[in-house]
């Protein structure tokens, strides 16, 4: 009996070298040690031997038993760890590191212009891309003779419709179809012929703003413009209006804020004027309310524009537009 149990365990030494899998491990574990294992068989033969062959026999196949299942064991990790087979998991790697995405700066922009506007009573009003003469021309008092024309100049996508340069669209929209009082802020991507360098694209994203009421004076406008920038830029900067020209606001003003680098002493950003321009604005046209037939008599409004990019520019310290267009990984991780 115990050559038996000897030749066992050497049969199992020679097997176990050739398994390479968990699966001819497990082939091997009920064939040397299961149920209906030689070894199984040895034992259920043990009552019927004498003490003396049992005690000597019983040490030699528990001996037995022991190793094999230690060796059973010892092989199953070598496997685990060389294996590559499909369902291998090797515990000891590193967690895959999820890519969480950010929002990207124009957008980060976007939505806190807006939501500084929202805090103020505005709503939000969006409208198509491409739009019509009328509404990106003519409705807001841009005749096809005017000089002006030039500087809102687009690209057209057949005889009738253009892409939108200025989200002004938006508000002879929402004027056409709606009675004042009005107070809403427009956000939305533009379009113009510019030849792209670090301060021009061909697309940028603008947010325009008109408030329409009985009595609202050039004062309103002021004000709420002078939250705006202290919310945007910071409780400390001062806002410089100069007069202007655009065809759907009259007055009009360009306004600037006091440089948010060197706090209006004069540095490189502001070129040593000590000031930045920001924004657009002015007490809209009578003509346009015509165009839309509000009666200028009986209501008055204000309007003001802002390209997005050159705020966040001036916001993050980026000195080219085209950054945010290129999709850089790396530029875009900062934000
Ligand atoms: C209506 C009436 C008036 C919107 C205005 C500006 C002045 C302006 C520029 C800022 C930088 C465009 O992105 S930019 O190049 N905008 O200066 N925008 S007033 O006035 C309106 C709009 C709609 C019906």
């Amino acid at each position: 009996m115990v050559e038996k149990i000897k030749k066992i365990q050497q049969d199992f030494e020679k097997d176990i070298q050739a398994a390479t899998s968990p699966e001819s491990l497990e082939e091997m574990r009920i064939k040397y040690i299961g149920r209906k294992s030689e070894l199984a068989a040895i034992s259920k033969m043990f009552p019927t031997l004498s003490s003396e062959e049992k005690a000597q026999a019983g040490q030699i196949l528990n001996v037995c038993k022991k190793t094999i299942e230690q060796e059973l064991d010892k092989k199953k990790t070598e496997i685990q760890k060389t294996s590559t087979s499909k369902d291998a998991i090797d515990v000891t790697i590193d967690a895959i590191k999820k890519n969480i995405g950010s929002l990207h700066p124009l957008t980060k922009t976007m939505d806190a212009i807006v939501e500084i506007f929202m805090s103020l009573g505005y709503r939000v009003a969006e409208g198509n891309e491409i739009e019509t003469e009328f509404a990106n021309f003519e409705g807001l008092n841009i005749p096809l003779d005017h000089p002006a024309r030039d500087d809102f100049d687009t690209f057209y996508v057949d005889k009738d419709r253009l892409l939108r340069s200025h989200t002004s669209t938006v508000q002879i929209r929402v004027m056409e179809k709606q009675a004042p009082p009005i107070q809403m802020i427009m956000p939305g991507r533009v379009y113009r012929p510019d030849a792209v360098d670090a301060t021009h694209s061909f697309m940028f994203h603008q947010v325009e703003g008109l408030m329409v009421n009985k009595n609202i004076r050039f004062s309103d406008l002021k004000g709420t413009l002078n939250i705006f920038a202290k919310q945007m830029f910071g409780d400390d900067v001062k806002l410089r209006f100069r007069p202007s020209f655009f065809p759907f606001t009259e007055p009009s003003a360009e306004i600037d804020v006091s440089c948010i680098m060197c706090k209006g002493k004069g540095c490189r950003v502001c070129s040593q004027t000590g000031w930045l321009e920001i924004l657009g604005a002015g007490m809209v046209n009578p003509k346009v309310f015509k165009n839309v037939d509000y009666d200028p008599d009986k209501w008055t409004g204000f309007a003001f524009g802002m390209g997005v990019e050159r705020i966040a520019m001036l916001k993050y310290g980026i000195t080219d537009i085209r950054l945010f267009f290129e999709n850089n990984k790396q530029f875009l991780s900062q934000f």
